[in-house]
């Protein structure tokens, strides 16, 4: 086969070397007929390409040719490396240009598109002065993207989020196997909720009624009563959530983790601790190209984060409300406000904009969490935040079935369906716990986004299961 270059990996070491590349046009600007520019595109990274007629390596056919040819088309450039004098500006341009002598075009795409890409790929600024300066330019609204989402994805600014949601993933991968864990998948048709309350999307299994699971909850903890120890699973989660909001999908990725505890709930946070650190330290490392890209059209602040992640207790955060003037439940949970506020005086006293808050009140949290020893009003819980934002819930959990039969009950389970996951505790069960951590909060958050369906591939909220 012949050797192909990726436009993202052209850089001006390569002067003079013949490359072959494949991507789409981007633009194709024709100056009078002997002369043409093309912009290829490949996975975000751009190149501009240089046909000329003038050292006879193509025709003023070829560049009549190029000039017909329709945005998103797929190509096959050949052509020299050469370094242009004055730099190149554009975003995710390299710093290169290619002398065409051979193109082909394998695909073409339709004359009009739905969505241009140069448009959806730009910042809020970049459109405003686009518009100051009278440019032709269409804004494109989210509901446009989501519909032709194929389109949207090719910015260099989404190829960058699913490209940091993959790594997510990965290290949550790596680092929990490196530390004894094994990944688990349990099952996604179940009996019963396994949270409560209502969002749970109800169906029919072969005339009994089921649900599409709301956690891996109750299967990761029988996985520990089956003497796996640590355990851990990435697999999507059915939320039949009401409300439309920035942070809510109807499915998500969930990355679950349950563990055996010796002696302290805190031996979960020491994960959900060292497992972010890894991964925050791991992202701003190697997937610098991919944030620059995300930040160029959604610029943002590299989040900051301690060495060691700052762990309070809820009543402290309900104090820190309380000086700043903000009356808060005791007993209750947090409303998004609060949270918010709270984040930001986290980051004001502490410099950080990850934290642990933990020893939630027991009413506000679910029938399986651990009432603290000394003070059952409380719980072995936590939440932990970024931003001012909730992208993990953990906590230990009960371990003993009696108690946990009337902890469902008090929270109006019923029982019925959830008795062989009660049955399992009832021979041995080690003490444990664990957490839950949304894949799609994760990168939203880390990233400063304002919307979770601009990191979800294909985003399921109330209104949305198409494309
Ligand atoms: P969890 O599933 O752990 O609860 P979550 O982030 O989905 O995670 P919720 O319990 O849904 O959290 O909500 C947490 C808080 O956010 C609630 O106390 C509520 O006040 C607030 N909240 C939830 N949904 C909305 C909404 N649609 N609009 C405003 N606030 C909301
Ligand atoms: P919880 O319900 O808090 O806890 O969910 C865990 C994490 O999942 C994410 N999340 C969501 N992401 C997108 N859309 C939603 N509708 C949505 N709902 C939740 C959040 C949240 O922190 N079983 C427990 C976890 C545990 O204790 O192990 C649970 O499901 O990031």
């Amino acid at each position: 086969g012949r050797k192909w270059t990726e436009v993202g990996s052209l850089s001006p070491e390569m002067r003079e070397q013949v490359v072959l590349i494949r991507g789409r046009v981007q633009t194709i600007r024709p100056v009078g007929k002997k002369i043409a520019f093309v912009v290829v595109r490949e996975r975000g990274f751009t190149v501009q390409c240089v046909l000329t007629v003038k050292h006879e390596l193509v025709s003023a056919q070829m560049v009549k040719f190029a000039t017909s040819l329709s945005k998103e088309s797929i190509l096959d450039v050949e052509g020299v490396v050469t370094v242009p004098e004055k730099p190149i500006t554009g975003a995710t341009q390299q710093q290169v240009e290619i002398q065409i002598s051979k193109l082909y075009c394998v695909n073409k795409a339709v004359p009009t598109l739905p969505i241009n890409i140069e448009d959806a790929s730009r910042s809020e600024v970049e459109i405003e002065q686009a518009l100051e300066k009278g440019e032709q330019l269409v804004r494109v609204n989210q509901d446009t993207r989501l519909n032709y989402r194929i389109l949207d994805i090719r910015t260099p600014a989404n190829q960058g989020i699913f490209r940091i949601q993959c790594q997510v993933e990965n290290i949550f991968r790596q680092f929990l196997l490196s530390e004894g864990f094994i990944g688990i998948h349990t099952p996604k048709l179940i009996g019963g909720s396994s949270e409560g309350g209502s969002a749970v999307f109800k169906l029919d299994y072969k005339g009994q009624p089921a649900c599409l699971a709301q956690s891996p909850q109750l299967h990761k903890q029988m996985a520990i009563c089956g003497d796996f120890g640590r355990v851990f699973e990435i697999g999507p989660v059915f939320r039949a959530e009401d409300s439309f909001t920035h942070r809510h999908l109807c499915e998500f990725t969930g990355l679950d983790v349950e563990m055996e505890i010796k002696e302290h709930y805190s031996e979960v946070m020491d994960i959900v601790d060292r497992l972010f650190v890894a991964m925050f330290d791991s992202l701003n490392e190697k997937c610098k190209k991919e944030l620059d890209a995300i930040g160029r059209q959604y610029p943002f602040e590299p989040l900051k984060y301690l060495r060691k992640t700052l762990r309070l207790t809820f009543q402290e955060g309900v104090q820190m409300l309380k000086e700043a003037g903000i009356e808060v439940d005791p007993f209750g949970d947090l409303n998004t406000e609060s949270e918010r506020k709270l984040g930001q005086l986290v980051a004001e006293k502490y410099g950080t904009e990850f934290y642990i808050l933990h020893k939630y009140p027991l009413a506000v949290r679910p029938f399986y969490t651990m009432p603290c020893y000394d003070n059952p009003a409380y719980s072995n819980s936590f939440d932990v935040f970024i931003r001012g934002e909730e992208i993990i819930s953990g906590a230990q959990r009960v371990h003993v079935p009696e108690f946990l039969a009337k902890r469902a009950e008090e929270c109006g389970i019923v029982v019925k369906t959830i008795s062989t996951y009660i049955d399992s505790f009832r021979y041995g069960a080690p003490p444990h716990g664990g957490f839950g951590v949304g894949l799609e909060r994760a990168v939203m958050l880390f990233c400063a986004l304002n919307n979770i369906r601009k990191t979800s591939l294909f985003p399921r909220d109330p209104q949305r299961i198409a494309p």
